[in-house]
């Protein structure tokens, strides 16, 4: 009966903390002028593919890098890696979520100021990455067409966190009974403002409209 209080009054407290961190890092970022993008979403959703294909583009006229969380292996970083730009891998072991003040270890020795784009790609579940600010200038969330439309119903509070979604492999709505209007409802319904993209990491379907908008996200921080 005593113990929960002081559980409670625990994780107030780790969230206070981190919250102290990440309004550091947004400061340290808008003094840098690089535009920080997280990304969350169930697993394999498509973050990493979708990021491969990003870190391709955009390095080509710009300065982009990216650090990736997963409870255990460096696979993601290895696949991101390929694209040359600058990637690390976050290992969290048993925690189910990235941190500021993992993010903050993690950019050691990286000159902020020589980038463009850091994307941040959490650790895959729909549940404890919203409540984890990290410092980015928003946090999209990433979900696939074969997850179900009523996802966004059911983990509210990253659609709610969240101010763009990406809705990626539609290359295979030929073969599922997906109802992408049903799924943008829903979605919206949760966070009317909700801006979307929808996009395949396999095709290639879509992708042009996104890497627009990061061009245009990355204009709008060097001018701020
Ligand atoms: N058909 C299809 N498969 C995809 C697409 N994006 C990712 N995948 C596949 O989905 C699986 C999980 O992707 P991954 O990028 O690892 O997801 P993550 O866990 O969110 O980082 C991999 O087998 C990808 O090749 C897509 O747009 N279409
Ligand atoms: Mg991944």
């Amino acid at each position: 009966m005593t113990r929960e209080p002081r559980l409670v009054e625990v994780r107030r407290n780790i969230l206070k903390q981190n919250d102290v961190i990440a309004r550091e890092l947004r400061e340290q970022f808008t003094d840098a002028g690089v535009c920080v993008a997280s990304m969350v979403s169930s697993p394999g959703s498509g973050k990493t593919a979708l990021l491969e294909d990003t870190l391709t583009r955009l390095s080509e006229n710009h300065r982009v890098a990216a650090l990736v969380g997963d409870l255990a292996t460096e696979n993601d970083a290895a696949r991101l890696a390929r694209s040359g730009a600058p990637v690390r891998q976050i290992t969290t072991g048993t925690v189910c979520h990235l941190e500021a003040a993992m993010v903050r270890s993690a950019l050691e020795g990286w000159q902020l100021g020589e980038l463009d784009f850091l994307f941040v790609e959490n650790v895959g579940n729909l549940v404890c990455p919203a409540g984890w600010d990290l410092g980015e200038v928003a946090k999209i969330v990433v979900f696939s067409v074969t997850e179900g439309e009523d996802k966004p119903l059911k983990y509210p509070a990253m659609f709610r966190k969240s101010r763009y979604a990406v809705l990626n492999k539609i290359d295979l709505l030929p073969y599922l009974e997906f109802d992408v209007a049903l799924a943008m409802a829903n979605a919206r319904s949760i966070n009317p403002e909700l801006q979307f993209f929808l996009t395949s990491a396999r095709t290639g379907e879509g992708l042009e409209a996104w890497y627009e908008f990061l061009r245009s996200a990355v204009r709008a921080t060097a001018t701020a």
